[in-house]
């Protein structure tokens, strides 16, 4: 059944982009469980000819969290169902189908920075701030920030925002490593959609490699990792595509890197 506070659409020339935003201003866009299945719903069953994703929020913020009016008394097995959930939910978000960027305004908070982190690039807009509430209301992260956010910057980081309920402004938040973009308010679905169109021209193996390999290979001992990523390469490389793509640059028909 639709849910209505979650929008798809597809966008762009090709209508390449999904384009997924979360519709539930009045609740600054918090999480419940029905929008946490339609989120994983979304990513299990991306249509043919989508290959990038940008995910936003509407109103001034782009994720509250948690929906807390649903944090009922939850047994322990209940809790742990309840994580669980929405581990799988942010797992076909980050090793789904195609790369993902977050559009970022306002509260990036709770789970909405789990979400966040769970994306493969962040822009922020000057307006964004970071936070990890959990601490301050006694409970946890439980949608996977314990693994994601202290990859984006550092667990004593992340252990002091929840310790002393630290927030981090849009600028200070890019420094860190929240985002890797910082633009202006009012931009950031600009500037992601701009991103999307471009990381939609990649090869599909490539942004495959980019998504699935890449973030596995960086948690493999050395050795390890190396043999994987000879793998990938190996793969990548004997795609009709790749060869066209090195063919069309030694013949002078393809863009050269430029200082940008
Ligand atoms: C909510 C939620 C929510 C707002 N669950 N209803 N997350 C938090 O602890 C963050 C809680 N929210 C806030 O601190 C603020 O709402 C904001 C800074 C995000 C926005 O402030 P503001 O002034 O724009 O909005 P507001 O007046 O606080 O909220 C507007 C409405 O949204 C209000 O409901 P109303 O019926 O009184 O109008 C709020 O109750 C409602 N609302 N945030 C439910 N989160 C997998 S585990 C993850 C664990 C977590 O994410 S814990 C962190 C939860």
């Amino acid at each position: 059944m639709k849910n209505p506070d979650i929008h798809f659409e597809r966008r762009g020339e090709e209508q390449e982009v999904a384009v997924i935003r979360l519709t539930r201003p009045a609740k600054r866009n918090a999480l419940n469980d029905a929008l946490i299945l339609a989120i994983r719903d979304l990513f299990e069953n991306m249509p043919e000819g989508v290959r990038a994703a940008v995910i936003d929020g509407e109103g001034d913020h782009f994720c509250a969290g948690l929906d807390l009016s649903e944090l009922k008394e939850r047994d322990a097995g209940q809790g742990l169902h309840h994580s669980r959930m929405w581990h799988a939910a942010l797992e076909r978000v980050q090793y789904g189908p195609v790369p993902v960027i977050a559009a970022l305004h306002g509260a990036v908070v709770g789970g909405g920075l789990e979400l966040a982190s769970a994306c493969h690039i962040r822009v922020a807009d000057e307006s964004t701030f970071y936070a990890l509430p959990e601490g301050s209301r006694g409970i946890f992260v439980g949608g996977g920030g314990a693994v994601r956010i202290p990859r984006l910057i550092g667990a004593s980081r992340m252990a002091d925002m929840m310790l002393t309920g630290r927030v981090y402004n849009a600028q200070d938040g890019e420094k860190i490593g929240m985002a890797q973009y910082l633009v202006p308010q009012g931009s950031a679905f600009d500037k992601a959609f701009e991103l999307a169109v471009r990381v939609a021209q990649n090869a599909p193996l490539t942004n495959y490699a980019l998504i699935h390999a890449l973030p596995r290979i960086a948690e493999q001992p050395a050795d390890q990792g190396f043999l994987t990523e000879a793998m990938m390469a190996a793969i990548a490389q004997s795609a009709p595509e790749a060869k066209q793509r090195v063919r069309a640059f030694l013949d002078g028909k393809a863009a050269k890197v430029s200082k940008g």
